[in-house]
């Protein structure tokens, strides 16, 4: 053990001297021969070169799509496309701890349907919260379609934070989108059913099954959405489908279309045409225009119906307040999309090849002169279409969603059937350019594509269908994501990235340097409700309680153990550990697993994480640190035991796993005192230097002071032990002592490597 030591010793004292050099392996192949090597062609090297980011360099853009079935968000990097990070959201998540800490658990508690957990989302539209139409960078928000549920995240910290039930649909899909100040967001029901939740016969499914949007109002300054506040508007039996808010001139208004306003019920079984016939009969489905701010009006003037709880205003309101129209819009269509300067809204049909180019202000005119070609069997106005059109683009066949470039007037429509993206002018209504993709777009996103200023440079196409795009791994495949390169005039295909997490449906993608995630939490933070945990514990002041049969367990973890390492029960007890991560270092994350148990938490810096298990069954439990978190993780360990009912305590004897001398304490104090020298030296080099001025190295040096702190603490227990001649406390308080500084001169050579690599200078000799 002791060589162990020494060698570790010399390795890092050659290193703080700079002794140890890379070993220069680099060979100077030459670019043409790797590109022949593998296989390359010029484009190819290019296409490399614009997505490529160097090791240590980061991305300029962040997405965030969503997660398909998963229930999950996922983060990736633009230009790199490399995944950051899968946020849990309406599923359990291990890595996170989501669904296996208590505090997560009642997060996910909020999404239950009918008092059913659900384990499962499908997840389709991330949306960015907003400030006078820009993307700000603070909160993220995503729906579930099959069960109509919305989420927050907070993109603080990138957790979970809320989950409302949409209190009067049974699917959605329309959301979410948010006002250009996030007073709301939107939420779009998909499959009419009648709103009270009870059975109503198809038969009646023009009289009772309904539509509907919830405008779910946003409270920033809580960074929840507050239901109290929130109201529907009830539609027609149509699919309503995807939403989109006004900006600018049409600020106030929302936007929904549909599909099936022909209001088909199928029935296959019975011999009738199937959804699919009776739902593509007519050539125009509805684009559903809602005065949301007079919504918001009526709402507090009460003039609502309560359904489940919810206030709800009814289309008989919505007509006679003259805030709900309906304009005829192309076959089957999928996207709406508000134009940046939001004086258009572009439409596309599935089952058409033109997309639509409507303009707010021709609108506003019809309803101004009451211009309707007529109304719809539930009473709602009828606009015109054609007068309600600026253009409309024969851009490919099967057109489905639309995003905008930074240059005016440009936007990119995803093309379905002929999978291609066309880019387009949609001032001028003329096509500019087609690319091809893979296959199968769905979705398309440019960079804060819908926000009031587009960043352009960058548009990821997201293709459903991967085919023969990897190496197989099986029936299921990943979904493509395909990065294309719009900053010229020609499109130009850069990189397949697989996605292997469910069907991610919608993307949104935000400059990175807008995002201010924090790197820790304030100390016994509880993450989901952001407050201090009320079960947190200080450093010293672990403690394991009893009351009847419930024990509390009021535990810390630091480098590296975790306290209490013995916890004794009985069997029968329910036991609560309440653990809170010591750290303030940077990726300083424990984890705590209990064997035979879901107990699995993560406790990122600051964090306090909660779990109960019943301990039902006699016997011996270890429980350990999940994560690698130093180079004594291994060790960072400790037993539950499960004492059998009646148990009777009696003193037991056993020998401790090996005595220590004075010659074993000499040995360890020496090294102890040499690895000292080390430190310091490290030390002198760092405060040399103007470190100051780098921040990862201000907050190495942080942590770096804070474990000499514990070893001059432990030091003192060892020579105290020591003075008292008890060799044994003696040694391993010293080798306590000496893990601490480890750890001290792992930091400060972390540090003084950055310095290095950061062109530090020397400011003191
Ligand atoms: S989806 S491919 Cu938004 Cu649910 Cu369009
Ligand atoms: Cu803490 Cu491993």
């Amino acid at each position: 053990m002791q060589t162990i030591r020494k060698r570790a010793l010399l390795a890092l004292s050659a290193m703080s001297f700079g002794l140890v050099t890379a070993s220069a392996s680099w060979s100077a192949e030459m670019l043409d021969e790797v590109m022949k090597r593998r296989g390359l062609t010029e484009k190819d090297v290019l296409a490399a070169a614009k997505t490529y980011v160097p090791t240590g360099k980061r991305d300029e853009f962040l997405a965030f799509s969503s997660g398909g079935q998963s229930g999950q968000l996922i983060v990736y990097g633009i230009p790199s496309m490399r995944i950051l990070k899968y946020v849990a959201v309406f599923t359990p998540e291990p890595w996170q701890g989501y669904g296996f800490d208590d505090e997560s658990k009642k997060v996910l508690a909020q999404g239950r349907i009918n008092g059913k957990d659900i384990l499962f989302g499908d997840t389709h539209h991330p949306a960015i919260s907003e400030t006078n139409g820009e993307y700000d960078g603070r909160w993220l928000f995503i729906n579930d379609k099959n069960n109509p549920r919305m989420a927050v995240v907070d993109l603080h910290d990138f957790e979970t934070k809320q989950i409302v039930v949409n209190p009067i649909m049974k699917s959605e899909h329309g959301g979410a989108f948010v006002t250009p100040n996030t007073e709301y967001v939107i939420e779009a029901a998909q499959y009419p059913a009648p709103l009270e939740d009870e059975y109503v016969p198809l038969e009646q499914f023009n009289e009772r099954y309904r539509g509907a949007v919830t405008y779910w109002k946003f409270n920033r300054e809580a960074g929840r959405i507050d239901p109290s506040q929130s109201f529907s508007v009830e539609l027609p039996p149509y699919s309503q489908d995807l939403s989109d808010f006004g900006k600018g001139p049409s600020d106030g208004w929302s936007f929904t279309n549909s599909f099936c306003s022909e209001r088909y019920v199928g029935g296959i079984e019975k011999g009738r045409p199937p959804f699919e016939a009776g739902c593509s009969q007519k050539d125009t489905d509805f684009l559903h225009m809602i005065n949301w701010k007079k919504g918001a009006e009526l709402f507090k003037a009460g003039k609502t119906k309560m359904i489940n709880g919810h206030p709800v205003i009814t289309m008989e309101t919505a007509v006679k307040e003259g805030m709900l129209f309906l304009i005829p819009e192309p076959k089957s269509p999928h996207g709406a999309d508000v134009s940046p300067d939001g004086k258009y809204v572009i439409i596309s049909g599935k089952l058409d090849s033109h997309t639509y180019v409507y303009s707010f202000e021709k609108m506003m005119n019809l309803i101004k002169n009451k211009d309707f070609v007529g109304k719809d069997p539930y009473g709602i106005p009828i606009l015109d279409l054609k007068k309600s059109l600026h253009t409309q683009v024969q851009a490919g066949l099967g057109p489905l969603h639309t995003q905008y470039d930074s240059k005016p007037c440009v936007a990119y429509t995803s093309i379905y059937v002929d999978s291609q993206v066309t880019k387009w002018d949609y001032c001028e209504g003329k096509v500019l350019d087609k690319l091809s993709i893979h296959y199968n777009i769905g979705h398309l996103m440019t960079m804060e594509g819908d926000s009031v200023t587009p960043k352009g440079k960058y548009l990821v196409s997201l293709n459903k269908l991967a085919i023969d795009r990897f190496n197989p791994v099986g029936p299921l495949h990943p979904q493509n994501h395909q990065l294309i390169d719009i900053s010229g005039d020609k499109m130009e295909l850069l990189y397949d990235m697989p996605l292997p997490l469910g069907e991610p449906h919608y993307a949104v993608a935000i400059s990175a340097d807008k995002l201010k995630p924090i790197i820790r939490y304030k100390s016994g933070w509880d993450t989901r409700t952001d407050k201090r945990h009320p079960n947190r514990t200080r450093p010293g002041k672990e403690k394991v309680v009893r009351d009847g049969n419930k024990v509390t367990v009021f535990g810390t973890t630091i480098r590296s153990h975790i306290t209490p390492e013995i916890v004794e029960v009985k069997e029968g007890d329910v036991v609560t550990f309440h653990m809170t991560n010591l750290e303030r270092a940077q990726d300083q994350t424990h984890g705590f697993a209990i064997s035979g148990t879901n107990a699995n938490l993560s406790l990122e810096p600051g964090k306090t994480a909660s779990v109960t298990i019943t301990a039902d069954k006699p016997g011996v439990y270890p429980y350990y640190c999940t994560e690698f978190c130093s180079a004594l993780h291994l060790e960072m360990q400790g037993y539950l035991l499960v004492q059998p009912k009646g148990y009777k305590e009696v003193a037991v004897k056993g020998a401790e796993g090996t005595i220590y001398t004075q010659t074993d304490y000499d040995k360890q104090h020496k090294t102890n005192l040499e690895t000292q020298e080390v430190i310091d030296s490290v030390v002198a080099y760092i405060v040399a230097r103007n470190y100051q001025d780098f921040a990862p190295v201000v907050s190495l040096v942080e942590d770096a002071t804070e474990q000499l702190g514990f070893a001059a603490d432990t030091r003192k227990k060892a020579e105290d032990f020591a003075a008292k001649q008890d060799w044994q406390n003696a040694t391993l308080w010293a080798g306590q002592w000496w893990q601490y500084q480890v750890k001290a001169a792992d930091i400060g050579l972390r540090a003084k490597t950055y310095l290095d690599q950061h062109g530090a200078k020397v400011v003191k000799e």
